[in-house]
C-alpha cells in the first residue's frame, strides 16, 4: 500500500518565460473551479441527478499547467479524467453538465456515457475510455501534422496503468521512430482503479520507458503547475522545432474514487491520501500567491462563492433542459438513411402516435 509521497525531481529546462502573476491567477481559478465542480458531480451522482462521474481532484496542477501551455490549435487526445484540460479550452460548466445528463442540449446528443465528451471546434478529440487508444491516435494524428508542416503539435493523456497497454508501446515506438510532435503527458496518480503503481511496472520511473524509444522522457511535480508548465512548454517548443516526441510524467495523487463506480476505502490506506494532500496543488499555488501578495483570503472566499453560485446556476439551467428526443437516434450514422432505417424509423413514429412512447 505504501506508494512513494517524496516530490520527484528531475533538471527541467525552465528556459520558457517566467509566468506572470495574471497567468497564475488564472491557473488558480480555473483549478478552483475544477475542484469544486468535482465535489458538487460527485453528490449529483450519489443524488442520482447524473449517472456516472469522473472525479480529478488532486490532478488539477497537473491539468491546467499543461492545458496553459499547449496552443489553442494544438490536439488534444485526453483518456476519460481531463475536465481541466476542457475548462481551460473554454469549455463551460453548462456544457459539461448537458453532456453528463444527456439533455436535449448534450452535443453528444445521450449517445455518449457520461464524462465522454469532446468538442470539435477545439481540436479535443472524444474522451477514451478503452486504456490506451487514445495514445496512437494522437500519434497518427501528429504524422498528419508533419505531413501538413503545421506549427501544432498532439497532446495525448493517460495514467500510470495505461502505461502497461500495447498501444502506449506501439504510440511511443512509431512517434520516435517518425520524430512526430507529440507530448506524451502520463498524469501518474499511483493508482490504476485498485491496482498500485508499483504493480505496474519494476522501472524505477514511468518517464524512463521513453529511453527505450529513443527520446527524452521527465517526470515532473504534478502538484507545482508551474513545473508542470515548463515542462509542457518545452516538451512543445522540441516539437515544434521538428525534434520529435516527449514523455512527461506528472507526479499526483488521485484523491477521490476511480469514478462512482468505486470505494477506494477497500484497497487504499487513508494515511496515503493524506499525505499527499499535504502537498495539494490547489493549497500550494495558493500560499504563493498569498506570499507574494497577489491573493487575500477575502479575495480567495469570494471565488469560492462566485464559482459555487455559478455551478448551482448552471446545474439548475440544465436540469430543467427536457432529455434528449428519441427520435434523433436516427440521425447523423449516414448521409442519407438507408432502407432498413427508414423502415425503423416508421415503426418508431407508429409507437409515438400509438403513444408506446414519447416523441
Ligand atoms: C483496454 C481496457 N482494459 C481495462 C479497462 C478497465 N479500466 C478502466 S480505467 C482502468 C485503470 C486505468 O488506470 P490509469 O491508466 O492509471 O488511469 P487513471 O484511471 O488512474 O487516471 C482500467 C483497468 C479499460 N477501460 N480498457
Ligand atoms: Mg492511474
Amino acid at each position: 500500500m505504501a506508494n512513494a509521497v517524496s516530490p520527484p525531481s528531475a533538471p527541467l529546462d525552465s528556459g520558457a518565460t517566467p509566468l506572470s502573476a495574471e497567468q497564475r491567477l488564472s491557473f488558480y481559478r480555473t483549478m478552483v473551479l475544477s475542484r469544486a465542480i468535482d465535489e458538487r458531480c460527485l453528490s449529483l451522482q450519489r443524488q442520482g441527478r447524473i449517472g456516472f462521474y469522473v472525479p480529478a481532484s488532486g490532478q488539477e496542477g497537473a491539468q491546467i499547467g499543461c492545458a496553459a501551455a499547449l496552443e489553442p490549435d494544438d490536439w488534444i487526445f485526453p483518456a476519460y479524467r481531463e475536465i481541466g484540460l476542457a475548462l481551460w479550452r473554454g469549455i463551460p460548466f453548462r456544457t459539461l453538465l448537458d453532456q453528463f445528463i444527456g439533455n436535449a442540449e448534450d452535443i453528444m446528443k445521450g449517445r455518449q456515457m457520461p464524462n465522454h465528451y469532446g468538442f470539435r471546434d477545439k481540436n479535443f478529440v472524444v474522451a477514451s475510455s478503452p486504456i490506451g487508444t487514445q495514445i496512437t491516435q494522437a500519434v497518427g494524428a501528429a504524422m498528419a501534422i508533419q505531413r501538413r508542416k503545421a506549427a501544432t503539435v498532439t497532446a495525448t493523456f493517460f495514467g500510470d496503468g495505461a502505461t502497461s497497454s500495447n498501444d502506449f508501446h506501439a504510440g511511443m515506438n512509431f512517434a520516435g521512430v517518425f520524430r512526430t510532435p507529440t507530448i506524451f503527458f502520463c498524469q501518474n496518480n499511483q493508482w490504476a482503479i485498485s491496482l498500485p503503481r508499483e504493480r505496474q511496472t519494476r522501472s524505477s520511473t514511468l518517464a524512463q520507458k521513453a529511453e527505450a524509444y529513443g527520446f527524452p522522457g521527465v517526470v515532473v511535480d504534478g502538484t507545482d503547475v508551474d513545473a508542470v508548465y515548463r515542462a509542457v512548454r518545452s516538451a512543445r517548443e522540441r516539437a515544434v522545432r521538428g525534434e520529435g516526441p516527449t514523455l512527461i510524467e506528472a507526479q499526483v495523487y488521485r484523491y477521490g474514487p476511480h469514478s462512482t463506480s468505486d470505494d477506494p476505502r477497500r484497497y487504499r490506506a487513508d494515511e496515503e491520501l493524506q499525505a499527499w494532500k499535504r502537498r495539494d496543488p490547489i493549497l500550494r499555488l495558493k500560499e504563493l500567491l498569498l506570499s507574494s501578495g497577489q491573493w487575500t483570503e477575502a479575495k480567495d472566499a469570494a471565488l469560492l462563492d462566485e464559482v459555487r453560485a455559478q455551478i448551482a446556476q448552471a446545474i439548475e439551467a440544465a436540469e430543467a433542459v427536457p432529455p434528449v428526443a428519441p427520435a434523433t437516434l436516427f440521425e447523423d450514422t449516414f448521409a442519407r438513411r438507408t432502407p432498413q432505417l427508414e423502415e425503423e424509423k416508421a415503426a418508431f413514429e407508429r409507437l409515438v402516435q400509438e403513444g408506446v412512447i414519447r416523441p
